[in-house]
């Protein structure tokens, strides 16, 4: 028989990687995954929500229907508060930071940036969803401040998303490889399937919103043409890929290997993606799985936040893909 190993296991088991460790990242990982969970159950009846609320059992206090990404927001935020080891939280639904430093949690070190329900405009049309986030430690033992959220990717001490698609996953990453849990419904538990996960150095997908084309700079043009140029020792034409969901569009670059473009475009002239709750996590996590992720030029990794909510333009996925992206823009700068 198959030995199951659950998510809660494998922190355990893990924390001996870090030998002066007490525990506390431990059990921040613990309690993003149980709000994962509450937050899946909700969006696997996403579609129910007019059924049930239609007969009143939606809504038995009178409230409104709650979106489901501030409800993952409230979700995320409520058990990183009760769960005492996160003292600031920075979350893509809240203009300011969120000092949570009071009660169980008023020694707590850990800073946590979240996108709680990216691509959540897919929702109604049943395509994939997800949540990131990124975990950094406070840079001193004086009360942490918003300078502590803006520490360069490669503070990050931890760093993963969840994949609420045709099943559940938890990616993670603690700077140790890369480790993907399922979760598995009949007993409640995200349960070790993925292990060491490793992106391929090559592929032969690209995603990018290809309906921004007139607004790319030339080298991205560029490497689009390339991909779609035929030629059969490259395994060219590529195939293209785009759901609008970035963890949906990442997960899968990290399975099969490809690259994933945001670049800047006329809309958003500095990227769409923000830095430190989508490109930082997903950065850490495609390095740590043998990839590559830059801004184009510069690894995101090593970028300086200046604000909060800042963008980033983002060339990730195969290392070779990457390069080969990069060449082309710079060369057409
Ligand atoms: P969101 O955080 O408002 O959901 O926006 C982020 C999403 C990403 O998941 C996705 O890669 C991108 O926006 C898609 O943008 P576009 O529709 O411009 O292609
Ligand atoms: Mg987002």
């Amino acid at each position: 028989m198959k030995e199951v190993k659950t998510l809660g296991q494998f922190i355990i088991e893990k924390q001996a990687d870090f030998p002066y460790a007490k525990g506390e990242l431990s059990r921040l990982l613990r309690d993003i995954g149980i709000a994962a969970k509450i937050v899946n159950r909700e969006v696997n009846k996403a579609g129910l929500v007019d059924i049930l609320g239609g007969t009143g059992n939606g809504n038995t206090q009178g409230e409104q229907q709650q979106k489901l990404d501030v409800y993952a927001n409230e979700q995320f935020i409520s058990a990183l508060k009760h769960g005492g080891e996160c003292c600031i939280v920075a979350s893509e639904e809240n203009e300011d930071i969120l000092y949570l430093d009071t009660g169980v949690s008023k020694n707590a070190s850990y800073i946590v940036a979240i996108d709680p329900l990216d691509g959540s405009s897919n929702i109604d049309v049943n395509i994939a969803v997800g949540t990131i986030f990124s975990i950094c430690r406070k840079r001193s033992s004086a009360r942490a401040t918003l300078d502590d959220v803006l520490q360069k990717g490669t503070m990050q001490v931890a760093a993963g998303y969840i994949i609420y698609g045709s099943s559940t996953m938890l990616v993670y990453t603690t700077g140790k490889g890369v480790n993907g849990f399922t979760l598995d419904p009949s007993i409640g538990e995200f349960c070790l399937s993925h292990p060491n996960m490793q992106i391929p150095e090559n592929g032969n997908i690209y995603a990018i919103n290809e309906g921004n084309y007139v607004h790319f700079p030339d080298g991205v043009k560029k490497f689009i043409k390339y991909c779609q140029t035929e030629d059969p020792t490259s395994n060219r034409p590529y195939i293209s890929r785009y759901t609008g969901s970035m963890v949906a569009d990442i997960h899968r670059t990290l399975i099969k290997g490809g690259i994933f473009i945001y670049p800047v475009t006329a809309a958003y002239p500095k990227g769409k993606l923000r830095l430190l709750y989508e490109c930082n996590p997903m950065s850490l996590i495609v390095e740590q799985a043998g990839g590559r992720a830059t801004n184009g030029c510069r690894r995101i990794l090593e970028l300086e936040p200046e604000t909060l909510h800042q963008r980033t333009a983002i060339f990730i996925g195969s290392t070779e893909l990457v390069l080969t992206a990069e060449l082309m823009t710079t060369a057409a700068e």
